[in-house]
């Protein structure tokens, strides 16, 4: 309605409001309006009220990542946010979906989100934190363990060769030493170091480091899998003990989202896949929760480093790029953690990483190491098989095998890549040494690192799916670079390989200089020889094996654990006084099992993640159902 002014007149308001009553009634107005938004935005995250304002949290049912795994579209393609939804509601948190529907409430299970790490452990040892999550029918989930341990095709541990037949046998003793030095490695932390991330073995006192985000007890978790498999039960016990009583995720630092994924995430994963046990599943879908925040950039990759501040978004302090080994390997264990919670967010975030790598366009076929989370293109064209690159080529393929070889797109971006690699970054050594070089935008560094050593095992495991024509290319090719790698060991005075090595003016597999001549207790190489070895049962890979066995033992033991080594072509190298939590969960899980019969941890069964921890393969049963579902 228009009102037309009248000179001399003051309009009386619609309510016949005076000036000062209307004044007085305005600002008794404005205040309650500033009340109600301030208390809205001032309550707790589960707060009824909040969610009535804000976007509501779509969950999406469980089924859908399964059919993801098993190789199937999701029924319906999401767009990542610009900044992606937050986590569905943490176990325990109040959720409203969960009013709604009768049969969920009837599973009983109680939502009281534990307060401490005493209460963390508490809940989990009654089994109290919720088994369930809901689904888009209201369906309540529980993870089966019993189904999921009746769908592996071999047991765990194997059938167990009749030892008694031989007891004398060789490879027997073999196995038997790599159990021994596993004991003292761990018998050293703990008396030395229990509780923190790594032991120092010459000071005697343990090392915290800065990956973690004041998390604390990797060498803890990275163990659990290795002492269990190795059946130190004794150690096993202790480990699992300080992780229920101990392993406190309160924690306020930045954190390495790689380095926290794949050793703590997938160290508790293993356990409980192994042993069933609740509490290594509850602290592992808590702490993946803690590493959400990490992706809230815009392109939805995510940064490098996390921030476990509470409020924090998340991002990193330093670094503009993200890393392709990083963000290109969580898609295994996070698609277990959608698994054990129910929690799509999980799957979504790594499926959204794929789908960013599928779209982008790559020079030459290749996948530089360097991303921006914020533009989403490529950085900088530097591209290795090797650190920053590596375990991405290693989770495609293993994703393909974890999905019961069905995820089509990881099958066809590994061998896609590996093609690409072949044509521009492969060559063979005036001396014959197939190895992999590094690529810098067309010119090539004629060098390997020992982290790109793992690539053997890769090739090999990647042979058998590949095309029938390129089989047999692909084991050839997984053996040289496997033996390329080996003489870099064999060329040292110590027989243990340096960090790089180069193939230059005549010296061939060995570094060229002092800065990169260390042993750090790596396990990439002895990694290869486990899948060549049982690949094609090949004696030399475990007399390889064996000669890292004898070097580590004359050179990285000490009194107090074992120690990298400063300079691997001195025969009297120097410590350099750190047990890495790798050397546990990899390097003597791979010898043990290079000494082992093969169905000890099948292959059929399980796919190591980038740390050597056992995560199953989804066999699904005549009627399609997989894992732990029913
Ligand atoms: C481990 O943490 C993992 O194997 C990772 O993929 C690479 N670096 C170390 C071992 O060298």
């Amino acid at each position: 309605m228009l009102m037309r002014k009248v000179p001399g007149f003051v309009p009386a308001s619609p309510w016949g409001l005076r000036l000062p009553q209307k004044f007085l009634f305005l600002l008794f107005l404005s205040g309650l309006v500033t009340l109600c938004f301030g208390a809205l935005f001032l309550l707790p995250h589960s707060s009824r009220l909040k969610r009535l304002f804000l976007a509501p949290r779509t969950q999406q049912p469980g089924l859908e990542v399964v059919a993801e795994i098993a190789g199937h579209a999701p029924a319906r393609e999401q767009e990542p946010p610009p900044n992606p939804a937050p986590a569905a509601p943490a176990p325990g948190e109040d959720d409203p979906s969960s009013r709604a529907s009768p049969r969920r409430r009837k599973g009983g299970l109680r939502r009281t989100r534990p307060t401490g790490p005493r209460e963390e452990a508490t809940a989990a040892r009654g089994n109290s934190i919720p088994a369930s999550r809901p689904g888009d029918e209201g369906v309540s989930f529980r993870f089966d363990f019993n189904a999921f341990r009746s769908r592996l095709r071999h047991p765990v541990l194997g059938m167990r060769a009749d030892e008694s037949q031989e007891p004398q046998s060789r490879v027997r003793a073999q196995r038997e030493k790599v159990k021994e030095m596993m004991q003292f490695a761990w018998q050293s932390y703990k008396r030395y170091a229990m509780g923190k991330n790594e032991l120092r073995p010459l000071t005697k006192d343990g090392y915290e480091g800065n990956m973690f985000g004041g998390l604390s007890g990797a060498t803890v978790i990275d163990s659990l899998d290795t002492l269990y498999l190795m059946e130190l039960k004794e150690e096993f016990q202790e480990a699992k003990a300080w992780v229920e009583e101990s392993f406190h995720l309160n924690v306020s630092g930045e954190a390495s989202l790689f380095e926290v994924n794949i050793r703590y995430i997938g160290g508790l994963l293993s356990a409980f896949y192994l042993t069933g046990e609740e509490v290594f599943r509850i602290k592992a879908i808590r702490l993946g929760e803690k590493l959400l925040p990490a992706f809230n950039t815009p392109t939805g990759i995510p940064k490098g480093v996390v921030s476990f501040k509470s409020g924090s978004w998340g991002w990193a302090t330093a670094g503009s790029s993200s890393i392709l080994a990083e963000f290109g390997s969580l898609h295994l264990e996070f698609l277990h953690l959608t698994e054990l919670s129910g929690n799509q967010v999980f799957a979504e975030k790594v499926r959204n990483i794929r789908k960013v790598l599928r779209k982008i366009e790559k020079p030459f076929g290749l996948y530089p190491n360097f991303l921006s989370p914020v533009s989403g293109n490529w950085v900088q064209h530097h591209v290795s098989v090797g650190g920053l690159g590596d375990s991405f080529y290693e989770y495609l393929i293993k994703s393909w095998l974890m999905s019961g070889k069905t995820d089509m797109e990881a099958k066809n971006m590994y061998y896609e890549a590996l093609e690409a690699i072949e044509t521009y970054l492969l060559n063979v050594s005036p001396g014959g040494l197939t190895y992999i070089a590094e690529w810098r935008g067309g010119i090539l560094d004629h060098k390997m690192g020992h982290l790109a050593c793992f690539s053997g095992g890769m090739i090999a495991l990647g042979a058998e799916d590949a095309k029938e024509e390129k089989r047999a290319h692909y084991r050839e090719l997984a053996a040289q670079i496997t033996k390329t790698c080996h003489e870099s060991y064999a060329r040292s005075d110590t027989k243990l390989g340096p960090e790089a090595f180069w193939f230059n003016s005549g010296r061939e597999a060995i570094a060229t200089q002092l800065s990169e001549s260390y042993y750090i207790l790596r396990p990439e190489v002895v990694e290869s020889y486990m899948y060549l070895w049982r690949q094609t049962h090949n004696p030399i890979y475990r007399e390889w094996g064996w000669e890292v066995v004898l070097a580590l033992e004359k050179y990285c033991r000490t009194e107090a654990g074992f120690s990298g080594i400063q300079d691997v072509y001195s025969s009297t190298p120097s410590h350099d006084n750190k047990q890495q939590s790798f050397f546990l969960a990899e390097t003597l899980k791979y010898l043990y099992l290079l000494f082992s019969e093969d169905d000890l941890l099948s292959l059929e069964d399980w796919v190591f993640n980038t740390e050597a921890h056992p995560l199953p393969v989804n066999h699904s049963d005549s009627s399609g159902r997989a894992w732990g579902r029913h």
